[in-house]
């Protein structure tokens, strides 16, 4: 990886090697090199940008494949002109990769903007804290979709406005992993150079971020994994955070704890058991999963699967592959209403809160992101496509 800092230290030394070295050479010599200096890299310049895009086609964006059932007024907004389309991380050139993974790594620079919420000291954190803030709001209710695509939604935007990226948010659909009978150690999204990292350094006898997960064998769970310490490779391996773990604000590393124990909940077998529920409430459940289901679903296999800070139902968002989970999941919801579009796109409903009194969601709940945005509808996140979201699948 090319660290930035470095670069900026090189070009200072030029700066001033350039400096020294003018200061012995005659004024018109100076005058005529600079013109020709300034053509020549004005030629370097373009050869570059013809170079760069032999290599790197313009995306070309599929046609929208939603069913032509709806009008797009039935969400009160008109569609966006050219949506962004979000790829599994696997189809990603290496350069799509690194520009990604160095578009997050610009967030964990940029200083916060949420005045230190829950001890956030970078754009990254921001994000991570107000999960942790609003995790008992937006979890095991009807606005757990909506709400985690709104908080995606403004990762993504402030990775583009704020870190000059380009592309999409990816994401990861671990079913392939799965599928393909590999442990997840060797997924592509954990590769050291083109991925999120590895496993966390091991701690024999890890007994999992909440506790041992055997002893609650009877409702389904598995035995914890391996790892349970540190990353020790990878792009986010130096990053250490502030908010976490869970509602604390202790720094400390980025910890992983596999678990291929878990990889039984992931399959595309499974992923096809949720897409068959009919309603929004049955499909919410059954894609969320423990504690209102008896086993693990694919939102809470996902997280336990990648341990660590990942199985932290407050501080998951500290590990980055988070996003690329949540996008997974998001993804899953767009393709189970486009099943049954004209319906599905106004479906919303479940509990507004764990705890009674609680009033059942519609499309009319407001989605609170704190400091972060400002707060929408859920009927404004319910047609990705829309000027507000603005991207579509692959
Ligand atoms: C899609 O909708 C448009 C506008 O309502 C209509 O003109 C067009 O014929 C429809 N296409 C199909 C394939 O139904
Ligand atoms: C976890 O629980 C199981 C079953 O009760 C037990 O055998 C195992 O030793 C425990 N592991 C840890 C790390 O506590
Ligand atoms: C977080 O802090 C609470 C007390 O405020 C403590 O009980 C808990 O063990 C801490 N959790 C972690 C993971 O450090
Ligand atoms: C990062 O956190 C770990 C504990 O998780 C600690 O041992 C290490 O010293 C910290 N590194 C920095 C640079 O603060
Ligand atoms: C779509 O949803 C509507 C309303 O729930 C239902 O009547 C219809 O049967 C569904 N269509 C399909 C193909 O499932
Ligand atoms: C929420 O919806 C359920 C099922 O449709 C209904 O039984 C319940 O009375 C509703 N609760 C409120 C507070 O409206
Ligand atoms: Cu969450």
């Amino acid at each position: 990886m090319v660290n930035m800092y470095e670069k900026k230290k090189d070009n200072g030394d030029a700066e001033r090697a350039a400096a020294v070295a003018e200061s012995r050479i005659p004024t018109w010599l100076i005058f005529v090199s600079s013109i020709l200096l300034v053509f020549l890299s004005s030629l370097l310049a373009f050869l570059a940008v013809i170079a760069f895009s032999a290599v790197h086609p313009i995306v070309i964006r599929p046609p929208l494949t939603t069913p032509n059932t709806t009008s797009p007024t039935s969400t009160g907004a008109s569609l966006c002109a050219h949506p962004a389309l979000r790829q599994e991380w696997r189809v990603l050139s290496n350069a799509q990769k690194l520009d990604y993974i160095t578009a997050v790594q610009c967030l964990q620079r940029l200083p916060s903007i949420s005045d230190n919420l829950r001890g956030a000291k970078t754009r990254f954190d921001d994000f991570q804290a107000i999960h942790v803030v609003l995790s008992e709001e937006v979890h095991l209710v009807g606005q757990f979709l909506p709400w985690h695509r709104r908080l995606l939604n403004m990762f993504e935007v402030a990775l583009r406005e704020e870190c000059g990226f380009q592309g999409a948010l990816p994401y990861w659909d671990w079913s392939r992993d799965v599928d393909s009978g590999i442990p997840l150690v060797k997924s592509p999204v954990f590769d050291a150079v083109y991925g999120f990292g590895g496993n966390g350094a091991d701690i024999p006898n890890y007994a999992g971020q909440f506790g041992n997960l055997s002893t609650m064998a009877s409702a389904g769970w598995v035995a914890p994994g391996t790892g349970g310490g540190c990353v020790v490779d990878g792009p986010f391996a130096a990053y250490n955070l502030s908010v976490g773990p869970g509602t604390n604000t202790t720094n400390h590393c980025l910890q992983r704890a596999f678990n291929d124990n878990i990889r039984g909940f992931l399959s595309s077998a499974k992923i096809a058991e949720v897409a068959r529920q009919t309603t929004f409430e049955a499909f919410r459940i059954e894609l969320e999963g423990a504690p209102v289901t008896a086993t693990m679903r694919l939102h809470d296999g996902g997280h336990n699967a990648v341990g660590g800070e990942m199985a932290d139902r407050y501080s998951s968002p500290g590990d980055p592959i988070f996003y690329l989970h949540h996008a997974f999941l998001d993804k899953l919801w767009w393709q189970w209403v486009g099943m049954n579009f004209s319906s599905r796109i106004a479906d919303m409903s479940g509990r507004s809160t764990v705890d009674p009194p609680f009033v059942n969601v519609t499309l009319d709940f407001g989605l609170d992101m704190m400091a972060i945005a400002p707060k929408v509808t859920i009927r404004e996140v319910m047609d990705i496509r829309n000027d507000l979201l603005c991207y579509i699948y692959e």
